[in-house]
Parts: structure tokens; C-alpha cells; sequence
């Protein structure tokens, strides 16, 4: 319910993120700019144990990042199971901007990163691989994010607590862009992708309509090109909630009990400066942003 936002991301540490993404904006930078410089403050972030450095890594112990970026004028790059690299939305804008490609994935976007001069960085820290090792004891995939009251931090070897961010970005003449970066989730199968580097499942914008980006357990958002289904129902004119709802309740009803547990949340951003959010499960922050950086943290409402 806050009017004419320019900048949205994914749960409570969406605020700082937003902070550098308002404050790269009022310095002249353009939207992609603005997205990326705040994708960064996540990545960046030792705390973080689901996006960039420090993330969780996969079964094997290694950490592999997947990020988008895109704006409403068709242009988009992604990196999937990229290693050895913090700013993954960087690599993503580079795809964007320096290959005739939309997405890199392993070996190949590692390579890309170390051609495009972004320094080789160790991911795991010593706190993730302590949280792997625990994990490793009894390797069990519970792949059950951030559902209230045990997202909370401290829970090592436990994949609940695993926050991919999502930004969308808008300008006084409602242009948009949006990225997404994460580590995926923890102790995923090596090669496992999951939504947030996909156009259409983790992130989606459209011109004169508005941009959606989701978090929770990828898999349930790619089966139903979940970016792309918000952004529909805005363009067919629901507001951004309605839109973010529908997308959840049609998961629910195609998936009954196989997600039971299982949390998904999208946030949206019209054009005109509208936002909406939605999840499963309660749980899921969203950080609202306007022109002037002035931050709400908000709570989206849940179908169960
Ligand atoms: C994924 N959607 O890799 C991401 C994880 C996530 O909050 O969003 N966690 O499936």
C-alpha cells in the first residue's frame, strides 16, 4: 500500500540493498544500475548465507550462484551454477552487455567471469562449511524456506533459513528493470538450478506493465513460470497483489500436498509504482522503497 515505489526487494535485508540501489539512482545512475548496485549489497554481505559470499553450499560443498538481470526493453543476461565469483548480477549484466547470449552456466560463466577481469574469490566461508559439515551428518534435503519463527538465523545445517534477493527498479516514467541473485538452496544437487536465474520463473518485467520476482523453493516457481504469470495478471489488470496471489493459489491448487511446508512468495512492481506481494506460508518481508529512499519493511500475507 505505498504509492509510487521506486525500488522493491526481497525480505528484511531488501532495505539495505534498496538503500544502494536508491542512492546509485539519485547519483544519475540508470535503473540496470541501480538493480545491480543493490543485488551487490547482498552478495557482499558475510551475513547472508543464501546470496553471493558466504552462501550455503551444495551437497558436495561447493558454492554455485545463480543471478538475472533484465530491463523492459527486451535486454537480459543470467548466470546459472556460476563459482569462485561474489557479484553474480555483475556477471549476469556482463552476459547482457558483452556476449550475443542471454545465459552462461557453469564451467562456461566461470570462465566468462575470469575473462571479464572479476577477481577469483574463495565463496565458502569457514561459518558455511560448518554449516555444511553439520548438514553432511545426516544429509537429509529439506528444502523448506523461510517459514516463520525458524527462518531465523543460527539454524546451520538447515535450509530453511534461505533468502534469495529479488529487486525490481522503476523511474518516474514507470521504465523498469529488475535482477535476482542467490546461492540457490542449500545443499542443493551440484547442477541444480533453480528459478531465480530463469526470465520468466525468478524474475520477470514488461514494459508499461510492471516486473514480478519470486523467492522460496524454486522448483515450484519454474513449473509455473512464475515471474511471467504475475506479470500477466498485471497486464490483464489485476493490481500487483491479486497478481502475486493468483500465481501462489494456482500452486497450491496445481500441487496440493507435495507443497505442504514448501514456502514460495512473489513480489511485484507495476508500472505506475504499485507493489504487491503474496506467499504460502507466512513469513516472507518485502522492502518498499520510494524516489527519496525513504524504507518500509513490510510483511506479505499468506494462503496458509
Ligand atoms: C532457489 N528461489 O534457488 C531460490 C531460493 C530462494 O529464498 O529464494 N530462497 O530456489
Amino acid at each position: 500500500p505505498v504509492d509510487a515505489a521506486t525500488m522493491v526487494s526481497t525480505w528484511d535485508f531488501g532495505a539495505a540493498a534498496n538503500a544502494a540501489g536508491i542512492a546509485r539512482l539519485r547519483a544519475g545512475g540508470s535503473l540496470l544500475d541501480a538493480v545491480e548496485a543493490a543485488g551487490k549489497v547482498a552478495e557482499a554481505d558475510p551475513a547472508n548465507h543464501s546470496v553471493g559470499y558466504s552462501g550455503y553450499p551444495d551437497r558436495d560443498g561447493r558454492v554455485t550462484l545463480d543471478a538475472v538481470i533484465m530491463d523492459d526493453a527486451g535486454n537480459s543476461g543470467a548466470v546459472a551454477a556460476l563459482e569462485d565469483t561474489t557479484h553474480a548480477i555483475s556477471v549476469a549484466r556482463a552476459v547482457m552487455e558483452h556476449t550475443p547470449h542471454v545465459m552462461l552456466v557453469g564451467e562456461g560463466a566461470t570462465r566468462f567471469a575470469r575473462d571479464r577481469g572479476f577477481l577469483a574469490t574463495r565463496l565458502l566461508t569457514p561459518e558455511s562449511e560448518a554449516a555444511w559439515r553439520e548438514w553432511l551428518k545426516t544429509a537429509a534435503y529439506h528444502p523448506q524456506a523461510n517459514i516463520e519463527n525458524q527462518g531465523l538465523p543460527g539454524r546451520p545445517g538447515d535450509a530453511r533459513n534461505h533468502d534469495t534477493i529479488g529487486i525490481l527498479a522503476r523511474d518516474e516514467r514507470g521504465r523498469m528493470a529488475g535482477g535476482c541473485t542467490t546461492s540457490g538452496m542449500a545443499f542443493k544437487m551440484h547442477g541444480r538450478v533453480g528459478d531465480s536465474p530463469i526470465v520468466g520463473a525468478g524474475l520477470y518485467v514488461e514494459r508499461a506493465v510492471g516486473g514480478a520476482t519470486a523467492t522460496g523453493v524454486g522448483e515450484e516457481v519454474v513449473r509455473i513460470a512464475g515471474a511471467a504469470r504475475v506479470v500477466a495478471g498485471m497486464r490483464a489488470g489485476l493490481a500487483p497483489m491479486a497478481a502475486c496471489e493468483e500465481a501462489v493459489r494456482h500452486i497450491a491448487n496445481l500441487r496440493g500436498d507435495a507443497i505442504r511446508g514448501v514456502q514460495v512468495g512473489f513480489l511485484a512492481l507495476d508500472h505506475r509504482g504499485r507493489v504487491g506481494a503474496f506467499c504460502l506460508l507466512p513469513g516472507f518481508t518485502y522492502a518498499v522503497s520510494d524516489a527519496n529512499g525513504s524504507t518500509r519493511v513490510l510483511k506479505a500475507s499468506s494462503l496458509f
